[in-house]
């Protein structure tokens, strides 16, 4: 793809988003896990950093923990543990750049060129928000979008609204599918953690 299509990764700011409560994980904060010796959010944000100018962490427990990658740690302000869109709303109000791309905590493996081929699409397409799909199921988690977007997902979130999904569906998201389902393994259960260390 010709660098007209690209956005600056100057201009991206990248959010690792582990703000859940790691219910299927006995209730552990999902990233601060080791995976092989390494906790999961180091490997995800090694990934997420080429990709990215500014890299934010939102996060709603152990926080003093989180502040040790030494990076802005923001917490929900919808509150209750509502779910992932909670983060995206909490990370969109700290970014200052143009765009957000938001990953989620437990996905080691996610592809090196999420960001490039994201952005790629959006430029083709002229929409505010681009989603992986994989195998035609879609990543919602692994989505870049414009922080002009704000207003609208605040909106959503004040009316109740919590699946990602939906809310794409009325931003006009496109989806952009890449070919590897294993760079989209995610960890949610003691079993999952043991089976992908042995990758
Ligand atoms: N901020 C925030 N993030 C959440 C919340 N619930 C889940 N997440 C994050 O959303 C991502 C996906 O959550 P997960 O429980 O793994 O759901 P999965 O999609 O079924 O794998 C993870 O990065 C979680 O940290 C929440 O209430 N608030
Ligand atoms: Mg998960």
């Amino acid at each position: 793809m010709p660098d007209a299509f690209q956005i600056p990764t100057a201009n991206i700011t990248g959010l690792l988003l582990a703000g859940g409560m790691g219910r299927r994980m006995g209730g552990a904060d999902k990233g601060l896990i080791a995976l092989d010796g390494v906790p999961m959010a180091s490997r995800v944000l090694e990934r997420l950093r080429p990709q990215v100018g500014p890299l934010l962490v939102n996060a709603n427990r152990h926080l003093e923990q989180w502040r040790d990658y030494g990076l802005p740690v923001v917490s929900d302000e919808f509150g209750g543990f509502s779910g992932p869109l909670a983060g995206v709303h909490a990370g969109l109000l700290a970014s200052t750049t143009p765009w957000l791309l938001t990953v989620p905590c437990d996905s080691p493996f996610f592809p090196d060129d999420l960001a490039r081929r994201l952005a790629a699409a959006l430029a083709v397409s002229g929409a505010q928000l681009a989603v992986a799909r994989c195998e035609g199921r879609l990543q919602p988690v692994f989505a870049l979008l414009r922080r002009e977007l704000l207003p609208s997902l605040e909106a959503y979130l004040q009316g109740g609204g919590r699946k990602m999904e939906t809310w794409f569906d009325q931003v006009g998201s496109i989806a952009v599918d890449f070919d590897d389902m294993a760079a989209f393994a995610n960890i949610n259960t003691p079993a999952e953690l043991e089976q992908l260390g042995q990758r």
